[in-house]
């Protein structure tokens, strides 16, 4: 839809003033708007204007991932990790690829019927803000499909991850032997 420039009140930069009913609350507004604007003015430097309240507010995911790791079998391997989310907004894991994988899919081990089953997960993990999702043995996993064989000597499998929202992050999941 388009705006004209007199309906798009919201980025006016007085809409805020418009929020406050109290006479005395906007003219304090009024104050400390004309403070900033005296403030950063009379000091003569070329600083950016203070941010707007909307911008300062926007909800973000901010990822960390703790402990990767990976059990590497003949076909198939898994790999395991905490993805703790520190923002404020939820994210998604998406997508996943190794070099040394042809493919990679989100599972869940689960229980069904007295038996434990593994469940594709195409629509990935949702990590919610300032939450924390643990992929582990006999829950939540990436699949990789017909990883090659660790190299002489290597401890470490390199993997990709693509999320929803925050860009890609490269990960080096050590590489554990499969009784750990
Ligand atoms: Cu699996």
């Amino acid at each position: 839809m388009f705006l004209s420039r007199a309906q798009d009140t919201s980025r006016h930069p007085d809409h805020l003033i418009h929020f406050l009913p109290h006479p005395k609350a906007r003219a304090l507004v009024t104050l400390v708007l004309l403070a900033l604007a005296l403030g950063t003015s009379a000091c003569g430097t070329q600083e950016s204007p203070p941010p707007r309240s909307e911008e300062v507010a926007k909800a973000a995911p901010k990822l960390e991932i703790l402990q990767p790791s990976a059990h590497l079998m003949p076909n198939m391997g898994a790999v395991y990790m905490t993805i703790v989310n520190n923002g404020t907004a939820a994210d998604r894991l998406v997508r996943i690829e190794s070099p040394l994988a042809t493919g990679a899919e989100t599972h869940e081990t689960l229980e069904q019927d007295g038996v434990m089953r593994m469940v594709p997960r195409p629509e990935g993990f949702e990590i919610p803000a300032g939450g924390t999702v643990t992929l582990e043995p006999s829950g939540k996993h990436i699949m990789l499909l017909e990883p090659s064989p660790a190299e002489e000597g290597a401890s470490t499998l390199p993997v990709t991850l693509h999320f929803e929202t925050s860009g890609p992050l490269e990960v080096e999941a050590r590489l554990r032997a499969l009784t750990e």
